[in-house]
């Protein structure tokens, strides 16, 4: 078979709720992906920062071919010999006394809503069903209908209502807007540290480090999205390290795995998870040997091949780069580490066209809203890769 063989079946069975670029894909290594006509591409979305560690992973691998042999799926019935060092693993890498393992960023991203209402009726002694959390204007947080309720892209609610109440918008990087909206009742702020969805959008400096004081001021509890931003993506464990913001409560998912399994968490203090009781919470796959061991070995790889310091160097010399690059369609390059962002003006008639002529150059990109290419490889990078990658990229940032 080949490609338009493959979109077809895809076209004919599958729900059109993506509309992806025309390549299909069936071999990664590192940064490289080959599509079914033998044609090898740069990986520059990772899976939206899901495969950090580079494609297929020996390591990975190996730790997922042994553990599946082995034992997959236990439920949380009953215990399991990886779950321990899983919680041990991500617990002293974070900073964190406890951790709550999910399965997908929204689920992860769930169980921090309800850790923050549960300690805010049990702690702060909000008044029943009258938690307030504070999101913010331009967020992704995933595509449950509580989450997308709180969204302020219309197309990620339309037709899906009626929606969760207790959510309260403020604009993006406006500190004195979060104070402003604060209530009695408000039990958590949930934010992203960089903005990805909503177009790579990097906050002001000291943004991070207001809202922190503004929350601790307030009793409010920092919730921080680290799902895309986390794990070594900007350079840093977590983006809100750029600022040396400890949250109260940290989101992870996406590469927590390498890219290989669906695996999230929240990690947080016991004063927050340990309001859960036995039933409160849970999910069939949450905490699964199969995906505890991935992520366990995932972790050490970030740490053993210095992936976190790699990132930041790289996503420097990355930056540099494309800001240099003469064009008339650039209006901004921005982003932290290996998470970049490049504008362009609006008269260059939206990143999709030139994403599309990117694939032809083979480099795998995404536009994120109309105007911005986010650029993204796995933090495995080296700097002949970005070297090779930049001169089709300039010429492409050069067409007509
Ligand atoms: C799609 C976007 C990125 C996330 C943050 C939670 C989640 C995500 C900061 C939910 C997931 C993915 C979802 C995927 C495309 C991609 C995405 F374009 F949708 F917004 F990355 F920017 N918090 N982001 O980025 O995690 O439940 O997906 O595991 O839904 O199209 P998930």
């Amino acid at each position: 078979m080949k490609t338009a063989d493959y979109i077809e079946l895809e076209e004919k069975y599958g729900a059109h709720n993506y509309h992806p670029l025309d390549v299909v894909i069936d071999r990664g290594e590192g940064v490289w992906v080959y599509d079914v006509d033998g044609n090898k591409f740069m990986d520059c979305l990772s899976a939206y920062s899901a495969v950090n560690h580079g494609h297929c992973h020996p390591r990975l691998i190996n730790v997922m071919t042994e553990q599946a042999a082995k034992l997959t799926l236990t439920s949380r019935a009953f215990r399991n010999d990886k779950l321990g060092q899983f919680y041990q693993t991500l617990a002293e890498l974070s900073g964190y006394d406890m951790v709550l393992p999910m399965n997908t960023g929204a689920e992860a991203v769930e169980t921090a809503i309800k850790a923050a209402r549960k300690w805010g009726y049990q702690v702060k002694k909000v008044a029943p069903e009258q938690a307030e959390i504070i999101v913010c204007a331009g967020n992704f947080h995933g595509r449950t209908t509580t989450i997308v309720g709180f969204s302020s892209e219309a197309q990620y609610k339309q037709d899906f209502g009626p929606f969760t109440p207790g959510f309260i918008t403020v604009p993006y990087g406006n500190a004195a807007a979060l104070a402003d909206a604060i209530t009695p009742n408000t039990v958590g702020f949930l934010f992203e540290p960089i903005q990805g969805e909503g177009g790579v959008i990097v906050p002001p400096a000291g943004y991070l480090r207001e809202v922190e004081r503004i929350c601790r001021q307030h009793n409010v509890l920092l919730i921080a999205d680290e799902i895309q931003t986390g794990l070594g993506r900007t350079g840093k464990l977590f983006a809100c390290d750029h600022e040396g913001v400890k949250a109260d409560m940290v989101i992870i998912g996406k590469a927590l795995s390498g890219g290989f399994y669906p695996v999230s968490a929240v990690v947080a203090s016991k004063a927050i998870l340990g309001l859960f009781r036995p039933g409160d919470h849970g999910s069939t796959f949450g905490g699964n040997p199969l995906g505890a061991a991935i992520a366990t070995e995932a972790l050490r790889v970030l740490v053993d091949e210095n992936l976190i310091d790699h990132a930041a160097e790289l996503g420097n010399y990355f930056q540099e780069r494309l800001a240099e690059i003469p064009s008339p369609h650039i209006k901004e390059v921005r982003g932290k580490g290996l998470l970049i962002g490049v504008e362009l003006k609006p008269e260059a008639g939206g990143a999709r066209r030139f994403c599309e002529a990117l694939q032809n150059r083979g480099i795998l990109c995404k536009e994120t809203h109309q105007n911005v290419i986010r650029f993204a490889p796995p933090l495995v990078i080296t700097r002949e890769e970005i070297d090779w990658a930049l001169e089709p990229i300039t010429d492409v940032l050069n067409m007509e």
